[in-house]
């Protein structure tokens, strides 16, 4: 566990104020690629359906090659601190949602989220929280070790990646019915790739590869570790989270050891956060309409802020795809306890 000489400032901070935008993927770093170039070509390897990304199996998951650098020094160097938080989650299931709420949360005192000046009326919830597999992969870690406590940060590693964080430090976990990560999934690289079929998408979360899949094995990771303890984990659903928002940021507050005073319900400090950070509000900011998500994933971000909903997957599935999809699911939880079917 790191002590510090970090900066003794409060935290978190807005990771984009600190370090430029440009979190979310590095250049590759020559030297890790080499560190482990053996360890990693001897990996299984795959392609993504319809996609150039390469995929190597690693700690079960398949992973893009890119990041794969990052996942070995993330899983073996990282030191936690017992105060930090990382926001986990299977990509299009909510991180976006969620990185802005534990920001907001987190950082109210600094930053009152009624306020004209808050970080998220100028930045992208990304921006806000440091990408940890970015930033590994670019040979930066020195710029985590500079983040005044308590840190917040973003992956999207399974569990095995990222050992230390339970019960090292604070996970808060976002999950989605598989459907309509399938459906989001789609719509977000079909801005990159217009031709990118919906059934290529479909078939790779069904049978695989796809970038930090299997997901119920991602999901699973995270749900029996909150179940271990709860202290440490907190798994949330993003369809409960769009029917009571507000009582899941008060869960929020109360999780991360700082609920809400008095004081800051009758202010309506909640509300505050919860407007701040809505689909509504933050699609309509210039933050979350202009410029892409970065030079190498050139996707405009509006692309974060499609539909805000659940259950679009209808419009996309046939009846039949969609309880084939349903029945992996099953299959795969079966014996664990876990479903998606309370959603
Ligand atoms: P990421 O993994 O690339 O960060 P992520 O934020 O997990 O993406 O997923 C994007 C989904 O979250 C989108 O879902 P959709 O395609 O079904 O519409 C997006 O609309 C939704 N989303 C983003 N921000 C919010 C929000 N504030 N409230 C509700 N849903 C949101």
């Amino acid at each position: 566990m790191a002590t510090p000489p970090y900066s003794p400032k409060q935290g978190p901070i807005p990771f984009a104020d600190t370090h430029g935008d440009t979190n979310l993927v590095s250049s590759p770093e020559q030297r890790e690629e080499q560190e482990h170039a053996d360890l990693i070509s001897a990996l299984p390897s795959a392609s993504a359906a319809d996609s150039p990304v390469k995929l190597r199996r690693y700690q079960g998951f398949w992973l893009a090659d890119l990041f794969l650098p990052a996942a070995i020094n993330l899983r073996h160097r990282f030191e936690p601190r017992c105060d930090d938080v990382i926001v986990a989650s299977f990509p299009k299931c909510g991180t976006t949602w969620l990185n802005a709420l534990t920001f907001a949360t987190m950082a109210r005192a600094a930053y009152p989220p009624a306020g004209a000046d808050h970080p998220l009326l100028r930045l992208n919830p990304h921006q806000c929280l440091p990408f940890l597999e970015g930033l590994f992969q670019g040979g930066r870690e020195a710029e985590l070790e500079a983040l005044p406590s308590p840190r917040v940060m973003n992956t999207h590693m399974p569990l095995p990646i990222v050992p230390w964080a339970v019960p090292g430090c604070r996970v808060v976990y976002i999950c989605r019915d598989p459907k309509d990560m399938v459906v989001s999934w789609w719509h977000f690289f079909r801005r990159l790739r217009p031709q990118l079929p919906f059934n290529s998408v479909f078939e790779s979360t069904c049978h695989g590869p796809m970038p930090y899949g299997p997901v119920w094995d991602h999901v699973l990771g995270y749900w029996r570790a909150a179940t271990a303890r709860p202290d440490k984990v907190l798994f949330l659903r993003y369809e409960e989270l769009l029917r009571d928002p507000a009582g899941h940021v008060r869960r929020l507050a109360g999780f991360l050891g700082t609920p809400f005073s008095a004081a800051e319900e009758a202010s309506g400090t909640v509300d505050s956060i919860v407007k701040l950070c809505s689909f509504g509000h933050l699609k309509g900011l210039d933050a979350n309409k202009i410029g892409r998500m970065h030079p190498l994933l050139p996707i405009p971000r509006d692309a974060l802020f499609r539909n805000g909903a659940s259950g679009d997957w209808v419009n996309h599935m046939t009846p039949e795809m969609a309880s084939r999809l349903d029945d992996i699911v099953a299959e795969k939880m079966r014996g664990t306890g876990f479903t998606f079917s309370d959603l």
